[in-house]
């Protein structure tokens, strides 16, 4: 599309600004984009998100590579996902404070569930929620989730705050990646074939949220055990 009284130069500089349709899709075979999905429950997710972390506040942990994540985490529900230079695992108990993790609210719950239904999984009940913040120039390098005891289960994810450009993989860290750009109130499943998929975030661009600030927040809940 090419406006008015501009050159092909000038769009290609603001390639990357192009607003993306925000439209629900299926990005794979058991995947499935669901915009805004999580709007309804935002006011009540962002108060619950504050006892969240004045029990268990964000922090930077250090891969086993020894490298400090520039993501932040916590995480909330019977279990919690922590790396330290021993490895990934998933804990009951905080490594910082000694105590368990906060429990999941409700409303963390019930947005996890119908989410998950409405991808085709029934009776999703998660018993760990990682809570990730990004600040701009955050990112998360391509892995796959699999510190879980089994993959039945869906992830669901939860998109809040600024904008994130999301890269889906195949199941070689080698495949091409596509480019699924995230927005506040979007909502991610990722079951079945597609659970074990390379996937991570490229580096968030400087923005503000209205809610939210200069930051991006997202919710991972999965089935630990
Ligand atoms: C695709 N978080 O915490 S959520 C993570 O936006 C993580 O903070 C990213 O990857 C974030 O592990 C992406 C989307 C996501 C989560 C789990 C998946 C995508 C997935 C599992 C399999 C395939
Ligand atoms: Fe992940």
């Amino acid at each position: 599309m090419q406006r008015k009284g501009t050159t092909p130069v000038t769009l290609d500089l603001f390639a990357d600004e192009t607003p993306q349709p925000a439209i629900d899709e299926q990005i794979g075979p058991q995947s499935f984009v669901f915009r805004g999905f999580a709007l309804p429950f935002v006011e009540q997710l962002l108060p619950a998100l504050e006892a969240i972390l004045t029990q268990a506040p964000f922090r930077n942990m250090v891969t086993p590579g020894g490298y400090t994540m520039s993501v932040a985490l916590s995480s909330c529900g019977e279990f919690g996902w922590t790396t330290d230079s021993q490895g990934y695992k998933y804990t009951r108990t905080d490594p910082q404070t000694g105590q368990s993790w906060p429990e999941m609210p409700e409303v963390f719950l019930a947005l996890a569930r119908a989410a998950a239904e409405a991808a085709g999984f029934a009776d999703f009940i998660p018993d760990a929620c990682l809570i990730n913040r990004y600040i701009p120039g955050a990112k998360m390098s391509l892995h796959q989730d699999k510190d879980e005891r089994g993959y039945q289960w869906p992830v669901v994810s939860v998109s809040l705050g600024i904008p994130a450009m999301f890269l889906f993989g195949g199941h070689a860290r080698s495949d091409a990646t596509r480019r699924v750009p995230l927005f506040h109130g979007d909502v991610v499943v990722w079951g079945g074939e597609d659970r074990l998929r390379y996937h991570g975030v490229m580096p968030i661009k400087q923005a503000e949220h209205p809610q939210l600030g200069e930051q991006r927040i997202n919710f991972t809940f999965r089935k630990a055990r």
